[in-house]
């Protein structure tokens, strides 16, 4: 059976490695479709296209749907060539040219929108609008059930802000048409005044391309009007229609993409300006290409909208670990809930009575769903399992006899797993550690008489064929059953960090941490975890006077972050060999500290978070503010990115270049890290989130969504997604996995439910951006041999051959269902960027690269800072977590720096304190801003401040576009 799979598989692998490439066909007009409606025209799909953004289409001032593909425009055959699918609509439902107003256009592309997004089954669209077909699309993103399926919007010479012509029109006393009426200057301010706050609070990024020489191609209108709208605006660049600053749009939600020098009506051209679009459509989807949702809604469907017994309280992808050739993910549920009934517990507040937008808490805190769940992912089959559901089984209520009446989850989050190989069998095992709800519940009058009931300790579990599921014991008097006894101040409430190592006599032993609801604890170790009981002790000292928080292997020994609130001096790294008793407890080893706080810092990180080897040395993030370190085997270390600063082993300066958060304020964690495929992938924890329902949303909304890095040399850093992978309240990327078959990223989203997604891009062997039979015939015709080394992607099941079987795993991974060539294709992204500041006036950065033999041109893109004192004037008020309200000037003058300091007022806001407090400039999307076939770019209107990032990306003959190169900043040169 399956050598005959196999063989069929060899032999269309040989004949497609034989054939020559397939020409693209060329592309049939788009037709309109009476089923979907007569006013829609409906592009080809390109080869390989299926599942291709999808871009609309929408004509101008007395326009027609056919103006886009009628010659000479080109725009149709070069999206269908850079391989979108496409829709073309007609404002006027009979198929006349179209010059109604705002409001009938608005409502003709609303419901064209939901024909569009049905036909293509697409979850989403990009737009590009021309002349007043923009203005239209404003009318239509007014209304939210348009804006939400809208990623970006491109205007081409619309008339943003009005035009002048519009108003000579009206000055001659001729009746004007609803559209010409539309434009004159006074009802285009007014209807500004209305879609821009919108547009702010939609967070949709426009982006802007301007028209500036009404002489290019001669126009009967605009050879006229042109002249005299320079003459009568002093000079300023036309179209002949109307002058270019009036094509822009508010900074706060749009990004400028330049001119084109030619006349109104010959912009929307394609090969004018379609490979900025192209170019900027690109970059912005990189992420969500490289990276396939597999599941979503908490696991309530698959990556392909079927139906999982999951739900939207599954919050957090709290754990993931491989095991078997299967990933296996902990859930922690109903987060934000959680967090605010275990603030009302511990303070007596009332935060959980507060709605928070988009998130449902059950009115009582007791009725919570917290029963947490363990999934699991079959990559061959691509199926999702339920292996596990804490029982419902915690006794939370009481009657007057002591009689239980309501019960709460035993686990209400798995937050930590390990494979541990016993040293009895030598059978590998999975570990899984839960969090009990003491924080919660423990205060709840039937807990307040430890002789009478302590509330459960925090369990941990074991699996050796991933669906039975077995306890560790845990019998009260022993040390591992009396994990619900506090003995410090810092609570034990659940297990967070994991690490296996054997000792020096080979024996294998399991290190956890047992840790609060915040993960700070202490370190425990089992070399017979599966007993429980006394099979486990403590070997860190006390959690009150070395807070531990994650714990790493490296070079043998294990390295913890430590810190806490009051900790002095901020976060430190820790090693111990964990052999060396420790002098003071010989009970315990001996902890040394490799990088210790220095106090310099005005506000200090309360702890690290992450921890990853790579290259030989270990990575370290930290929590606010957001830091990156790396530890060298001598244990000096470098500061990678974060701010300049003095530490205990002198001045750092970031060698990526790069500030705090990557340059936003909003990475509030350095979450996760992971080394795959020769790249150290980050994963941020942004905040900005918080900030819906708040004066600030509209203002930070473009920053909603974790962020995502990765480099290879751990200097150099590409930005891969900065909104949460196509979903802007994906908050953290809590876990990255590096497996087999791919890197898996579980995306925390406390709304709607966590996601999960894969880069399976290890498995494309000869990196053509596809898997296919090409990759196939690479694994078989190596077949017999041995793995080239423990992690050789070709030895897909990893038993250290390489045969049939890894083929037919292959088989199963492949980018399109037949395993056949895709449409997608690589190419190679620059490389040695640079970009050097010069100031003068003006202020100019050069930027240079070497590029790829296949690149015919190459992209220049830019992101800009942003100042706070330019976004929040000083006046502006802002309500306080307590609900009294304070300006921008008062938090200027330093209102909030004691209650900041003295923790009285949530981290969160005090990050935004302190960036106030020394107006730290933000960070905006990278957008296009000039394109060359050399190998450098002079950007002449740089940021006068200087501290933009730049990245480029390549552009082959047939309009592929590679990834983007590492993000370089201009900063000390
Ligand atoms: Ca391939
Ligand atoms: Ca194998």
């Amino acid at each position: 059976m399956r050598r005959t799979k196999i063989g069929l598989i060899l032999v269309f692998a040989c004949v497609i490695f034989a054939s020559a490439p397939a020409s693209v066909p060329a592309q049939n007009a788009p037709v309109a479709s009476l089923f979907w409606a007569p006013n829609i025209f409906f592009g080809d799909i390109p080869p390989g296209g299926e599942r291709a953004p999808v871009i609309v289409f929408v004509h101008g001032i007395n326009g027609i749907a056919q103006d886009w593909w009628a010659p000479p425009n080109d725009m149709y055959a070069l999206a269908f060539a850079a391989g979108y699918r496409t829709a073309f609509v007609n404002l006027s439902a009979n198929g006349t040219r179209n010059n109604d107003g705002i409001i009938p256009n608005a409502t003709v592309l609303r419901k064209a929108l939901v024909s569009i997004l049905i036909k293509f089954n697409a979850p989403s669209v990009y737009i590009v609008a021309h002349s007043k077909g923009g203005v239209d699309v404003e009318g239509a993103m007014l209304d939210q059930s348009f804006s939400f399926y809208v990623k970006a919007v491109f205007t081409i010479a619309t008339p943003n802000f009005g035009a002048e012509v519009a108003d000579w029109a009206a000055s001659t006393g001729a009746p004007l048409s609803p559209a010409l009426e539309a434009l004159r200057i006074d009802r285009m301010a007014a209807f500004r005044s209305i879609a821009d706050p919108v547009a702010v609070v939609a967070g949709v990024p426009y982006y802007t391309i301007s028209a500036s020489n009404y002489a290019v191609p001669p126009h009967p209108l605009t050879t006229i009007t042109g002249p005299i709208l320079s003459q009568l605006t002093g000079g300023v660049p036309n179209d002949g229609v109307l002058t270019v600053p009036r094509s822009r749009l508010s900074a706060f939600y749009s990004f400028d993409l330049g001119d084109v020098p030619v006349s109104h009506f010959a912009a929307a051209t394609g090969n004018l300006v379609f490979p900025r679009i192209n170019a900027q459509i690109r970059t912005l989807e990189a992420g969500t290409v490289a990276f396939k949702k597999i599941a979503t809604g908490g696991f309530s469907s698959d990556g392909d909208g079927n139906a999982l017994p999951g739900d939207r309280q599954n919050s957090f992808p709290w754990s993931t670990q491989w095991f078997k050739g299967k990933l296996y993910v902990g859930t922690g549920r109903a987060f934000l809930c959680v967090v605010a009934a275990t603030n009302d517990a511990a303070t007596g507040s009332h935060t959980y009575a507060t709605p928070i937008p988009n998130v449902e808490c059950t009115p009582d805190p007791k009725d919570l769903p917290l029963a947490a769940e363990i999934w699991r992912y079959t990559p061959e089959t691509r199926s999702w399992e339920r292996v596990y559901q804490s029982p419902q089984d915690v006794p939370i209520e009481f009657d007057a006899a002591g009689t239980p009446t309501k019960f709460t989850a035993r686990d209400i989050a798995f937050r930590g797993m390990a494979v541990f190989t016993e040293n009895d069998t030598g059978v590998e095992r999975l570990y899984i550690g839960g969090i009990s709800a003491s924080s919660l519940y423990d205060t709840l009058p039937g807990y307040q008489d430890p002789a009478v009931r302590r509330f459960p300790a925090p369990r941990m579990l074991w699996t050796e064929d991933g669906t039975t599921w077995n306890a560790v014991p845990q019998t009260p008097g022993t040390f591992f059953g009396d994990l619900n006894v506090q003995t410090e101040k810092v609570n034990k409430r659940g297990f967070r960090s994991f690490l296996t190592l054997p000792d020096a006599n080979g024996v294998n032993r399991l290190f956890a941490t047992v840790s609060d609801l915040r993960g700070v604890g202490r370190v425990i170790e089992s070399s017979n975890p599966s007993a429980g009981d006394n099979a486990w002790r403590q070997v860190s000292p006390s959690a009150d006077d070395l807070p531990i928080f994650t714990i790493a292997t490296y070079r043998d020994q294990i390295y913890a972050t430590v810190g806490d609130d009051g900790f002095p001096n901020g976060y430190a790294i820790y090693k111990t060999d964990a052999a060396t008793p420790d002098a003071a407890d010989p009970s315990r080893y001996q902890f040394m500290p490799v990088v210790v706080g220095d106090g310099s810092q005005l506000m200090r990180a309360r702890t690290a978070i992450s921890m990853q080897e790579f290259h030989g040395d270990l990575y370290v993030g930290s929590d606010r503010p957001t830091e990156l370190i790396r530890i060298h085997p001598d244990d000096t270390w470098d500061l990678i990115v974060g701010a300049a600063r003095m530490t205990s082993s002198g001045f750092k300066v970031p060698l990526s270049g790069l500030n705090k958060g990557f340059n936003s304020m909003f990475n509030g964690h350095f979450y996760s890290m992971a080394a795959y495929n020769g790249d150290l992938y980050l994963g941020t924890w942004d905040w900005s989130q918080d900030l819906i329902g708040t004066p600030l949303d509209g203002i930070f909304n473009y920053q909603y969504g974790f962020d995502l890095f990765k480099t290879d040399d751990g200097v150099h850093w590409s930005v891969i997604d900065r909104r949460g992978l196509g979903d802007r309240l994906n908050s953290s990327v809590r876990n990255l996995e590096a497996t087999p078959f791919g890197l898996f990223v579980g995306a925390t989203n406390p709304y709607f439910g966590l996601q999960i997604f894969l880069n399976s891009t290890v498995l494309d062997l000869n990196r053509d951006g596809v898997i296919d039979n090409d990759d196939i015939y690479i694994v078989v015709s190596s077949q017999n041999q041995p793995a080239e080394s423990p992690s050789d992607p070709r030895d897909l099941d990893r038993d250290g051959v390489i045969t049939l079987h890894d083929a037919e795993l292959f088989a199963t991974q492949c980018t399109h269902p037949d395993c056949s060539h895709g449409a997608a294709s690589n190419v190679d992204p620059p490389t040695g960027l640079e970009a050097v500041f010069q100031n003068g006036t003006p202020p100019l950065v050069g930027v240079t690269w070497n590029g790829p033999s296949t690149a015919s041109r190459y992209h220049v893109f830019r992101s800009d800072p942003t100042s706070l004192v330019d976004l929040l004037p000083p006046t502006m008020t802002i309500p306080l977590p307590n609900g009294s309200t304070i300006t921008v000037q008062d938090i200027r003058n330093g209102a909030l720096d004691i209650p900041c300091q003295a923790g009285i007022i949530p981290a969160d806001f005090c990050a935004l304190v302190q960036a106030v407090r020394e107006n730290t400039t933000s960070t905006r999307g990278f957008h296009w801003i000039g394109s060359t076939s050399n190998l450098y770019f002079l950007d002449t209107s740089p940021p006068a401040s200087g501290d933009s990032l730049y990245y480029v990306v390549a552009e082959d003959a047939s309009g592929r576009i590679s990834e983007p190169t590492p993000a370089v900043s201009t900063v000390g040169r």
